[in-house]
C-alpha cells in the first residue's frame, strides 16, 4: 500500500476553503440499509469489477451532477456493507482513465458536526475519520489529519481493500473506485484523547465522497446505518455455520462482553448444528478463567448430541 503525504493537501485544503464565499448546502441522503456478501474488492475478473454492484442490487443513493469537467468528477455513488466491510463505491463521469490518487472518503462517525474535522466548511460534516484511497487517518475538529496510526481490518492498519488499486507503477487510475472498509479499524488514540477506540464507533453514520477539488465536486451528505446479517444458528458464535467448540471458545472469551450465560445456553441447545462438528476442545487446550463456566461447559458437553 502506497502512502501519500497528507500535507500537499491540507495546503490545498486551506486554499479550496479560502475561496469558498459561501458555500452551497450540500443535499443530504439516507441510503438503505443493505447487507449482502455479494461485494468483493479486488480478485475480480478484469472487465467486471463493478458488476457486482448491479448483481447485489445496490441502489444509486447518490447522482452528482457533472460539475467538474476536466478532473475528477464524481458520479454515483453506492452503500452497502456485510459484517467486515462497509463497501462504498463512487463512478466518475470521466470517461478517460484518470488518476484516482485524490479521491477521498470522510465518515461522520458520530453525526454530529461540531465533532471531527468540518470538510470544505460545509458545515454539514464533522468527519472523525478519513480515507486517501486506501489510507485512514483519523481527524478532530481541529485537525484535518491527527496522524495517528491505525490496527485492525485485512491489513492490519485500519486500511481499506479498494479497486483500482495502488501499483508499482503508482496511483489507482480508472473511471470510478470501490472500497471495503473494515469495521473493525481501530484508531491508536493516544491516553489523553481517550485511548484507542474503534475506527466507526457506532452502527449509523454520515459520509461524503470528495476530491481535492473543493466544492467543486463534493457527493451529498450519505447517512448509512449498518444491515445486520441474516440470523444465524443461536450459538454459532464464530459464524462459521456450525456451533461446535470452536464456537464455545469465542464465548468464553467474550464473556462478560458480548456474550452472557444465556448465549451459553443458545450454545448448549444448538452444540451439534450444522454441516461440520469441529473437534470439541480438550480441557488441556482450555483456559477457564469464569468460575462455573467448565461446569457448564462439561454439562452441555452431557446434554449435547455428539457424532462419532
Ligand atoms: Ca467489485
Ligand atoms: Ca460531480
Ligand atoms: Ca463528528
Ligand atoms: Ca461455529
Amino acid at each position: 500500500m502506497n502512502r501519500l503525504s497528507i500535507r500537499p493537501l491540507l495546503a490545498r485544503l486551506a486554499v479550496a476553503a479560502a475561496i469558498i464565499v459561501a458555500a452551497p448546502v450540500e443535499a443530504q441522503v439516507v441510503a438503505p440499509s443493505l447487507f449482502t456478501t455479494s461485494i468483493h474488492v479486488q480478485g475480480e475478473a478484469a472487465g467486471t469489477e463493478f458488476d457486482d454492484w448491479t448483481a447485489a442490487g445496490v441502489v444509486v443513493v447518490d447522482a452528482d451532477p457533472l460539475d467538474n469537467p476536466g478532473s475528477l468528477d464524481i458520479a454515483n455513488v453506492q452503500v452497502a456493507n456485510d459484517d467486515n466491510f462497509v463497501y462504498i463505491r463512487a463512478s466518475l463521469h470521466n470517461a478517460e482513465t484518470l488518476s484516482l490518487a485524490n479521491l477521498f472518503l470522510a465518515f461522520d462517525t458520530d453525526q454530529d458536526i461540531t465533532t471531527g474535522f468540518d470538510i470544505f466548511q460545509i458545515g454539514e460534516l464533522g468527519s472523525e475519520l478519513g480515507y486517501q484511497t486506501d489510507f485512514p487517518f483519523a481527524q478532530h475538529a481541529s485537525a484535518f489529519n491527527l496522524n495517528l496510526s491505525l490496527t485492525g481490518g485485512p491489513l492490519g492498519n485500519g486500511g481499506a481493500l479498494i479497486y483500482p488499486f495502488w501499483t508499482e507503477a503508482g496511483a489507482p487510475a480508472g473511471v470510478g473506485m470501490e472500497w471495503a472498509v473494515p469495521l473493525d479499524g481501530v484508531i491508536q488514540f493516544p491516553p489523553t484523547l481517550g485511548g484507542p477506540a474503534p475506527s466507526i464507533p457506532n452502527p449509523s453514520f454520515n459520509f461524503v465522497v470528495y476530491t481535492t477539488e473543493g466544492l467543486g465536486d463534493i457527493s451529498s451528505v450519505i447517512s448509512y446505518t449498518l444491515a445486520e446479517g441474516p440470523a444465524g444458528t443461536p450459538g454459532d458464535f464464530d459464524k462459521d455455520q456450525d456451533v461446535d467448540g470452536g464456537d464455545f471458545l469465542v464465548w468464553q472469551q467474550g464473556f462478560g462482553a458480548p456474550f452472557n450465560a444465556d448465549d451459553l445456553a443458545d450454545w448448549q441447545t444448538s452444540f451439534g448444528a450444522g454441516p461440520s462438528i469441529a473437534s470439541v476442545p480438550e480441557p488441556a487446550s482450555l483456559s477457564i478463567v469464569a468460575v462455573g463456566v467448565w461446569g457448564l461447559y462439561l454439562g452441555a458437553l452431557r446434554t449435547a448430541p455428539r457424532k462419532p
